[in-house]
């Protein structure tokens, strides 16, 4: 079976952005590939964090993962800090990735564009990365669009390390995004995409009273100022996209022709999405509830997922310092 690996950040809650653009696809391909999924714990300390949130939130992430429909029978799914040797290759992989190209990657122009003091952790994030995915010899890597930067990265590093270390045959594949028509989903002020760190999120795990308020105020079409105005789907920057990921092709096409001719207002418009979201996502909440219920049981998941990871990191490890003249004393 082809192999694929992705990660996710435990630095928030999970947010239907994170759901659009990658977990649903983690489910659906789950069951055709050799799967990795990981909750990338040294990626969520590039950023400001307390201890204790951190250890809560890396469970609350494998909760929200499990009840999306992840099957851990299937997919091995873990933390990131269980398998040491994902920081021992991204080292090595430091070693080889020219600093230009770091400087140059936007999300670290605009993660450290919002910091005080830029710590090197995050100018070597997509370092960490390539090394999370090539450990396990993935080609596919099922991300959302914000993440193509970084996999050029990763593409970068493995023909670098190919180059010198395994010239003739590749050892580390070149791997490539997997994207969802979903795959990019902006966040509840309009402008950026919805992200955890920026705080314009939709949790995937909220209330129908709490999506409901954060829905209510979210901005429409700007022609639209009075009900009786005609608007543009394609300027509606939120709602009309979630109605593309959540409603059912004929509802879309009734938004579009009800917002074309002004027969629904905004607020009617959001009404109906907020009960195809809910539809979806109500499931979701009462599968994580039951699991919140059971910690052991995610907790033993969770080993047995970094017990399986190990077994393919170690076996690449063992290749890679072979290769590098790193095995002098075995
Ligand atoms: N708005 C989004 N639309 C589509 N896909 C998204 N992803 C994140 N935001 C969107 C995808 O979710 C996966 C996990 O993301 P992550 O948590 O590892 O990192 P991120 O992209 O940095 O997510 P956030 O929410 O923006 O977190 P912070 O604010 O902590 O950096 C990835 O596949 C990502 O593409």
């Amino acid at each position: 079976m082809p192999r694929i690996f992705s990660g996710i950040q435990p630095s928030g809650e999970l947010h239907i952005g994170n759901y659009l653009g990658a977990v649903k696809n983690w489910v659906a391909l789950q069951h055709e590939h050799e799967s990795f999924f990981c909750i990338v714990n040294y990626h969520a300390i590039t950023i400001a964090f307390a201890p204790e949130d951190l250890r809560r939130r890396t469970r609350d992430m494998a909760v929200g993962l499990l009840a999306s429909g992840l099957d851990a029978s299937r997919a091995a799914i873990f933390v990131q800090s269980d398998v040491p040797e994902h920081t021992e290759l991204a080292w090595i992989f430091n070693t080889i990735t020219p600093l230009g190209e770091l400087e140059r990657q936007v999300q670290f122009k605009e993660k450290s564009a919002r910091q005080e003091q830029v710590m090197a952790g995050i100018l070597n994030y997509p370092v960490l990365q390539a090394a999370d995915i090539l450990l396990y010899l993935a080609d596919t890597v099922p991300v959302g669009e914000d993440q193509v930067q970084h996999l050029e990265l990763s593409r970068v590093v493995a023909r670098n390390w190919n180059a010198r270390f395994s010239p003739d045959v590749p050892f580390f594949p070149e791997p490539q995004p997997k994207l969802t028509p979903t795959r990019r989903i902006p966040g509840l002020d309009g402008q950026a995409k919805m992200s955890k760190s920026i705080g314009n999120t939709i949790g995937l795990l909220e209330s129908p009273e709490q999506v409901w308020e954060k829905l209510r105020p979210a901005v429409t079409d700007p022609a639209r100022q009075r009900k009786t105005d005609a608007g543009e789907p394609a300027k509606c920057p939120v709602v009309y996209p979630l109605h593309r990921a959540f409603s059912p092709p004929p509802v879309v096409a009734e938004v579009e022709e009800k917002c074309r001719s002004a027969g629904w207002g905004c607020m009617d418009c959001k009404k109906a999405l907020h009960a195809h979201m809910m539809d979806e996502l109500t499931p979701i909440r009462v599968r994580a509830a039951e699991l919140h219920d059971r910690p052991q049981e995610v907790d033993a998941m969770l080993h047995e997922g970094a017990r399986r990871a190990r077994l393919v990191a170690r076996e690449t490890m063992d290749t890679v310092r072979t290769r590098m003249g790193l095995d002098a004393a075995q």
